[in-house]
């Protein structure tokens, strides 16, 4: 019948992921990713890892998803790293679960010791 067809529209999101602790190779991935607008920055990952574009792990903690591997990186507690999560001009709020993208969103995902 008529007025039954959906339309999910789709955001553009830009994806970074840097070891700013690897001064030889710090580039570990960088991909713009097509995605439902209202997803998180987890479902932009689930979404690249389905389409095996890159890996990660995360452990789970109180305030969600805590993101500690990518594409065979570790950024550990023990090792005084982290992987921070980033705009291009402020640091994230909120961790991957409850991070909101946007159209023409950078996230930038950064390896940093603490
Ligand atoms: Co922090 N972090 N953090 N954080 N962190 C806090 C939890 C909080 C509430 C601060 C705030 O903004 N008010 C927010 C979460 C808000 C939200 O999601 N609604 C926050 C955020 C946003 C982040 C980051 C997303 C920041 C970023 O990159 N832009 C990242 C996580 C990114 C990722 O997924 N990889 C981040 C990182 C960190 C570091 C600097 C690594 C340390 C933790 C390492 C360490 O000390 N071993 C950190 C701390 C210390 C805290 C803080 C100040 C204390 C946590 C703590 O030690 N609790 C809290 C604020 C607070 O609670 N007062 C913010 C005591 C222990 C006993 O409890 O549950 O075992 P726990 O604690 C662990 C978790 O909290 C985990 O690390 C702790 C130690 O293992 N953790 C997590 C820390 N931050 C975060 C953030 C998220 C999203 C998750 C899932 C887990």
């Amino acid at each position: 019948p008529a007025g039954d067809i959906q339309i999910t529209e789709n955001v553009l999101v830009n994806l970074k992921v840097e070891d700013t602790l690897n001064h030889i190779n710090p580039e570990v991935f960088k991909d713009t990713v097509n995605i439902p607008k209202g997803s998180s920055l987890l479902n932009v990952l689930n979404a690249l890892k389905e389409n095996e574009k890159l890996t990660f792990e995360t452990e789970n903690s109180l305030w969600g998803p805590y993101l500690t591997v990518v594409n065979k990186v570790k950024a550990l507690a023990k090792d005084k790293t982290y992987w921070q999560l980033r705009t291009l001009d402020t640091v994230l709020l909120e961790g991957i679960a409850d991070y909101k993208v946007y159209h023409d969103d950078t996230i930038i995902i950064r390896k940093v010791r603490w």
